[in-house]
């Protein structure tokens, strides 16, 4: 059944494709975005590695390639509270995606300013959301963008839940209680905490207001296109690759392309989620379609297709380029090794079949590399933000930031 959605964030890179998918399944789709990225990347003097028109072009390319119409609405989610909750009243949608954040780690980082904004303006935007609903009265599903780095990377030694943790309280007589909690966060970034903030506003907002929440915790999301951003070459989406908002995969695959040596922090060790960008559309549908009810508590789902380690990428990316690899001095204060298992049951038994590293989109993502080669502007690859003092020290030795090694050989079984 066709639905009114809000898409806050919808100008950006994982908002975009999921507001064309959402209307080419016949929705009411109404973007709402400052641009503050575009912004963003004005002000870094960088821009996506792949051309991307201006909104208005992107909206009037989807009406001639798909005969859809989606709106769009300029505005701060964060700022500009009153005219936010008057669009809610007005508007009335029975879902909001709610991309609408800074979601670098490394530009949360990166001084005071940044930090200052990150917080202001994801916590600030998820907390006006929460009252502008209350407000109107409005049983409205709001569908979130979490990580998965709320659960942090220590290593807990076992499939991480969905969200809750079930454990054992003793009572006053010593009897041990059953009770679910939160999974305990342990954010390693500003940005990241802004996440677990995020939780405790919809857990507070979904039990006192009964306000339907899902919080998808996602993992880092990789490649460019979707079925329907290839429709046309004005639907094209955004692809970064520079050192704060460029991600893992896709900054070796740049890197790769230009014959820049892959930049692996530390020693590689870091195991993270990852996830094609096809599938953060296809979850987003998913996840519209199967709403809490009213009064549940916060359905929290993991969004990740597989998890792999950071030199295990990059000895993936090498053999196919021959790409040398370099190690260089960790900007970011994270476990040096960690094991990652997380379970996506839930989308899994929904009916999801997560696309791989080891699929063909991983050729298309590499072509795109190579083809948008020459829009590559070399200064803005080295990561700059340092997590602290001492890391910005270690990063500011200058021999051992540009040090070359060979790639690690691959240890039996490492790869996940
Ligand atoms: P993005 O920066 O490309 O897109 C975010 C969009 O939100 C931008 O278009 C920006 O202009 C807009 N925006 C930000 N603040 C706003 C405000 N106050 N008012 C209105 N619009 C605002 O980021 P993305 O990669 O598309 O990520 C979208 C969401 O998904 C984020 O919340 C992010 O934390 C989450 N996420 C992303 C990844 C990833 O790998 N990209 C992984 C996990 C989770
Ligand atoms: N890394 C390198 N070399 C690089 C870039 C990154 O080794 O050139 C390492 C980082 O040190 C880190 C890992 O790769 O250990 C991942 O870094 P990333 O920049 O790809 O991802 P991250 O900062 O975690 O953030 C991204 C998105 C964020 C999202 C998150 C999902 O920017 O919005 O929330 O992925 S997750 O990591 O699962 O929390």
């Amino acid at each position: 059944m066709s639905k009114k959605i809000l898409v806050l964030g919808g100008d950006g890179f994982c908002g975009w494709p999921t507001a064309l998918h959402l209307s080419q399944l016949g929705n009411d789709v109404m973007i709402v975005d400052n641009v503050s990225r575009r912004r963003i990347d004005a002000e870094m003097g960088a821009q996506s590695l792949t051309p991307i028109s201006t909104i208005d072009v992107r909206l009037s390319s989807w009406k001639e390639a798909s005969g859809n119409v989606i709106r769009y609405q300029y505005l701060d989610i964060a700022a500009d509270y009153p005219r936010f909750a008057a669009l809610i009243d007005r508007e009335r949608p029975d879902a909001v995606v709610h991309f609408a954040e800074q979601r670098s780690a490394p530009f949360s980082m990166r001084g005071q300013v940044e930090k200052r904004y990150t917080v202001d303006n994801n916590v600030g935007g998820t907390h006006n959301l929460m009252v502008a609903l209350v407000e109107a009265d409005l049983d409205c599903h709001v569908v979130h963008l979490g990580t998965m780095g709320v659960y942090g990377y220590y290593g807990a030694g076992f499939e991480i839940p969905e969200g809750y943790l079930k454990v054992k309280i003793p009572d006053d007589d010593d009897i041990l209680r059953d009770q679910e909690i939160l999974f305990p966060t342990q954010p390693g970034s500003v940005y990241h905490m802004t996440k677990s903030l995020d939780q405790l506003l919809f857990q507070y907002y979904a039990h006192n207001d009964g306000v339907r929440v899902t919080d998808l915790h996602q993992g880092i999301v990789w490649g460019t296109q979707t079925q329907e951003t290839r429709l046309h070459p004005a639907l094209m989406n955004r692809f970064d690759y520079e050192g704060e908002y460029g991600t893992v995969l896709n900054r070796f695959l740049v890197e790769a392309a230009i014959g820049h040596p892959l930049t692996i922090h530390g020693t590689g060790g870091q195991t993270r989620a990852f996830i094609h960008i096809e599938d953060t559309v296809r979850c987003v549908e998913l996840a519209i379609a199967n709403p809490p009810s009213r009064g549940d508590r916060v359905k929290i789902l993991n969004q990740a297709a597989e998890t792999l380690r950071v030199r295990d990428l990059a000895e993936l990316v090498s053999e196919v380029t021959g790409a040398t690899v370099n190690f260089v001095p960790n900007p970011r204060k994270e476990a040096d090794e960690n094991d990652l298992k997380v379970s996506n049951a839930t989308f899994r038994g929904l009916g999801l079949h997560p696309i791989l590293l080891t699929d063909a989109l991983f050729a298309e993502t590499l072509e795109i590399s190579n083809r948008y080669a020459d829009r590559v502007d070399r200064s803005q690859i080295r990561a700059r933000s340092a997590w602290n003092r001492s890391r910005r020290a270690a990063m500011d030795e200058p021999d051992r930031a540009t040090l070359e090694v060979e790639p690690r050989p691959s240890v039996e079984g490492e790869r996940r």
